[in-house]
């Protein structure tokens, strides 16, 4: 118990840290969190293919093990670091930062933190982001919400992904929201598919939003 307590202190004073280096440098991360296979890593592949132009992207990838999330955002051009977390079941505010002199982002760029997939101890680990993004998807059932209810909880917008499997799927959709909201009354909504494309516009809007809100 003592131990888990000195580990969460720990990480968030490097959260803090964390959050006043993207203050200082006018930038907005996005913590990215989900399930395992939700489509984290599908839903950056394409938004940063659509808005790569339309500003500065960079990339933190977390998974215990390999490179293949790390390679296909390189694939697309943007720069990226993989953290590998090994026996580690969510990222920390510390891999953050060495992810970040790695990095070494612009100012008013845009970074997205693909966390562990993971829908439990990721929720109790600030990483001094801006914004924390959970994405369920239509094959995961529409009770995780409140399952996990804490990952909910801390996040601002939810994406709901794989919305094309819908017709194929016991997904409902009302039902996912309202589970989601009886947890955090204040959660946003975005209903989406990364490998159709639906819904996307909206997303990069919510994007683009958030970022002119912080200057
Ligand atoms: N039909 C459909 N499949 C999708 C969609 N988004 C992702 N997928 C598929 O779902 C699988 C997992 O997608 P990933 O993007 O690797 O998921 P992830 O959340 O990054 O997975 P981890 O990093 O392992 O946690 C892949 O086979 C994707 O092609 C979608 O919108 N519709
Ligand atoms: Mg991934
Ligand atoms: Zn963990």
């Amino acid at each position: 118990m003592e131990l888990e307590q000195n580990i969460l202190h720990h990480n968030q004073l490097l959260a803090e840290r964390n959050r006043g280096y993207f203050a200082a440098k006018n930038m907005l991360a996005v913590n990215l969190v989900s399930s395992p296979g939700s489509g984290k890593t599908s839903v950056l592949e394409r938004t940063l293919r659509d808005m790569k132009e339309r500003a500065d992207f960079y990339v933190i990838e977390g998974d215990q093990q390999t490179f293949n999330d790390a390679d296909r955002i390189d694939a697309v051009g943007v720069p990226v670091v993989q953290v590998n977390t090994g026996q580690g079941c969510h990222l920390e505010s510390d891999m953050v930062q060495t992810a970040l002199q790695k990095l070494k982002p612009r100012d008013n760029s845009l970074l997205f933190i693909e966390n562990v997939g993971n829908l439990v101890c990721p929720a109790m680990f600030d990483l001094g982001e801006n914004k924390r993004v959970v994405i369920i998807s239509t094959t995961e059932g529409d009770d995780k919400p409140i399952k996990y209810p804490d990952m909910f909880h801390s996040a601002q917008l939810c994406l709901i992904n794989k919305i094309d499997l819908l017709p194929y799927v016991n997904f409902d959709v009302d039902k996912a929201k309202a589970y989601a909201r009886r947890v955090n009354p204040d959660i946003e909504f975005l209903e989406v598919s990364a490998t159709v494309g639906t819904g996307l516009e909206a997303w990069y809007d919510w994007l683009l939003t958030e970022q002119q809100k912080l200057a």
